[in-house]
């Protein structure tokens, strides 16, 4: 029987990419995103067979539980948990940033991150399942502008870090993966819309794609059931790690 896996940010980027990967592969997918229209073009192209989605903001906390309620038996046996959706707003510094920006990262990237991980776990520990929790570089090397954002991206590392000793003993899987430059929509949103400056961030830098990373979601997820990779750091080889700065006043 083909196991199951519930994707949040499935709309676009890697959660879009990470869905056509796993229903190649013969999972069946619940796929969850806000875009309800995009959500609907899934279903239209694949079908509902191995298919369901739900739509719902999942900083929500209610109507992220009445989607969970909703889920057909057919899928409500999920395995494989994708911690994925998440934004970064702004790169304003700490000092000139927007509040209401740095509470949307915080409710997105960590609050509802751990209210749909806390009601899935015991499922996902009578199953001996996984939780794979997209988390980023920003969340290991800061970088100006990267503030909240890169907080939040460590909260998720060190949460499922946490998550693993936890566990210990259950048999669940989990994994913070931590990627580097991705052209998804990720600077588009990041911008407020600002197509120029997403095209020039990525302008011959050859980033990675979300097909990448929806690759590596999936070799996660079919690792060996003994194997657990705990943090898995990816960039483009056009990408790597510049130092400390010194202001001489
Ligand atoms: P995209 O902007 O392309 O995708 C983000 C996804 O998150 C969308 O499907 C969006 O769906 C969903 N999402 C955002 N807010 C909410 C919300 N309130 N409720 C429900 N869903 C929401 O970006 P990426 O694919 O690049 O980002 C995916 C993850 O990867 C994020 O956690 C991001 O921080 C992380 N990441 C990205 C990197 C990059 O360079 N691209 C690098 C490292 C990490 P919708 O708008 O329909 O709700
Ligand atoms: C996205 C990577 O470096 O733009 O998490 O913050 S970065």
């Amino acid at each position: 029987m083909s196991r199951t896996i519930l994707i949040t940010g499935a709309t676009s980027g890697f959660g879009a990419a990470a869905v056509e990967r796993f229903l190649a592969d013969g999972w069946r997918v619940v796929a969850t995103g806000r875009r309800a229209e995009r959500l609907q073009a899934l279903l239209d192209r694949h079908g509902g067979e191995r298919l369901h989605v739900a739509a719902f903001d999942i900083r929500d906390g209610a109507a992220m539980q009445a989607a969970l309620d909703a889920i057909p038996a057919g899928f409500a046996d999920i395995d494989v948990l994708v911690n994925n959706a998440g934004l970064a707003l702004g790169t304003a510094f700490a000092q000139h940033a927007d509040l209401a920006q740095w509470r949307q990262m915080i409710d997105t990237n960590i609050t509802a991150l751990a209210t749909l991980t806390h009601a899935l776990l015991p499922g996902l520990i009578e199953r001996r399942g996984a939780i794979i929790n997209i988390s980023s570089v920003a969340g290991v090397y800061p970088y100006p502008g990267g503030n909240v954002y890169g907080g939040t991206k460590a909260f998720v590392s060190q949460f499922s870090l946490g998550l693993r000793s936890d566990l210990h003993g259950t048999g669940v899987r989990v994994t913070a993966i931590e990627p580097g430059m991705a052209e998804t929509e990720f600077t588009l949103v990041r911008t407020s819309g600002d197509q120029r400056a997403s095209d020039t961030l990525y302008a011959g830098a050859q980033p990675m794609t979300a097909d990448d990373i929806a690759g590596v979601i999936h070799y996660v997820a079919t690792l060996p059931p003994h194997l657990n990779i705990n943090r898995l750091e990816i960039m483009p080889v056009t990408q790597s790690v510049a130092g400390f700065q010194v202001h001489r006043g």
